[in-house]
C-alpha cells in the first residue's frame, strides 16, 4: 500500500495540525509555512491526488469545499478579498499529493504568481 501523505496523517490525527474547521467531508487547518496573515489549507477527507485526477463523482464534494472556503473567508473577516489556489502537479508547484486549496488573505496579494 502506498505510504500516507502528510495530509492523510493529519486527517487521521496521527500528526497535529492547527485545525480551524472540520466536517464529515473536509478539514481546514493553518499552513505550516504561511505566505499571508491568513493562510489556510482546505482539503477533502477523500484521498484525491490533485485537481488533475478529480472525477465526475467528486462534483458535490468539490462544490462543498468551495462553500467551506467562502464560509471561512466570512468567519475570518476577509472582507477586502482573498485568494484561493490549487497547485497541481510538478509545474504547478504541488508538493503534497493530496488535493488542497490554499486560502490566503489579510494582505494585498501580487499577480501574476511566479
Ligand atoms: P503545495 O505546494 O501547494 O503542495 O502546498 C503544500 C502546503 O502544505 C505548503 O504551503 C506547506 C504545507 N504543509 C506541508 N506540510 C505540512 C504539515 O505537516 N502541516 C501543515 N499544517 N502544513 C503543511
Amino acid at each position: 500500500m502506498a505510504e500516507k501523505t502528510i495530509f492523510k496523517k493529519i486527517i487521521d490525527k496521527e500528526i497535529p495540525a492547527d485545525i480551524i474547521y472540520e466536517d464529515e467531508l473536509c478539514l481546514a487547518f493553518k499552513d505550516l509555512n504561511p505566505q499571508a496573515p491568513v493562510h489556510i489549507l482546505v482539503i477533502p477527507k477523500k484521498e484525491i491526488r490533485s485537481l488533475g485526477t478529480i472525477e465526475a463523482e467528486d462534483q458535490t464534494l468539490l462544490g462543498h469545499l468551495l462553500l467551506v472556503i467562502r464560509k471561512l473567508a466570512e468567519d475570518l473577516k476577509l472582507s477586502e478579498g482573498f485568494r484561493t489556489v490549487a497547485n497541481t502537479g510538478k509545474d504547478g508547484g504541488q508538493t503534497v499529493d493530496h488535493l488542497h486549496f490554499h486560502l490566503l488573505g489579510q494582505r494585498p496579494l501580487d499577480w501574476p504568481p511566479g
